[in-house]
């Protein structure tokens, strides 16, 4: 009647352990598509790590109502000037909000409406980010050390990558001159 009591499941600023947690690798292999300097990336170690997600799915994916928890640690790194970062995504349903919170380093989240509007938010240790409906966001990693944060969202937003991948975010995190500087597309 109550549902299943949670799992003994922990998390700190770096992981998400416990049993039934499920862990997702992203390399530069399957990113190649986000950055900006294709043949930067074609150089590098396809099998070098970007980012990593632990997640815990306590229901069915698309189950009305319920949630989904992870914690993602995007390396520190670049492809060519451009920072290593989450894919990014809408939500396949639109209208579902997500939280991110910083757990640990120093990055921007990219946020942008279906109207290719975006603004950016600083993510570090502590700071808390609501992300409404219709709102497509991406997480990168501007410092030189590892950058972890939190996660919840609802079992049933779906991750659009499509979109994403056709038309990209209208801007960019670069390094110049040892620098991070915003580029418009
Ligand atoms: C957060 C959540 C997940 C997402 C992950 C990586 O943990 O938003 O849903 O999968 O970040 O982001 P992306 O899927 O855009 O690569
Ligand atoms: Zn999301």
């Amino acid at each position: 009647k109550y549902g299943n009591p949670t799992p003994e499941i922990v998390f700190d600023a770096k992981n998400l352990s416990g049993k039934p947690i499920e862990k997702i690798e992203r390399k530069i292999m399957d990113l190649n598509m986000i950055f900006k300097d294709k043949g930067a990336s074609e150089t590098m170690d396809q099998n070098q790590i970007v980012y990593e997600v632990d997640c815990y799915f306590p229901v069915e994916n698309d189950t009305e109502g319920g949630l989904f928890f992870g914690i993602t640690r995007i390396k520190p790194g670049k492809v060519g000037d451009e920072y290593f970062m989450t894919k990014g995504h809408f939500h396949s349903n639109r209208d579902r909000g997500e939280f991110y919170w910083g757990l640990e380093g120093e990055g921007q989240l990219l946020l942008m409406d279906e109207k290719r509007r975006a603004r950016t938010e600083v993510i570090k240790k502590g700071s808390v980010h609501y992300i409404p409906g219709y709102i497509a966001h991406r997480v990168v990693n501007t410092g030189d050390t590892e950058l972890s944060f939190g996660a919840c969202w609802p079992s049933d937003a779906g991750h659009d990558y499509a979109s994403i991948e056709e038309k990209g975010f209208s801007i960019r995190i670069v390094q110049k001159n040892g620098e991070q500087h915003i580029i418009k597309e």
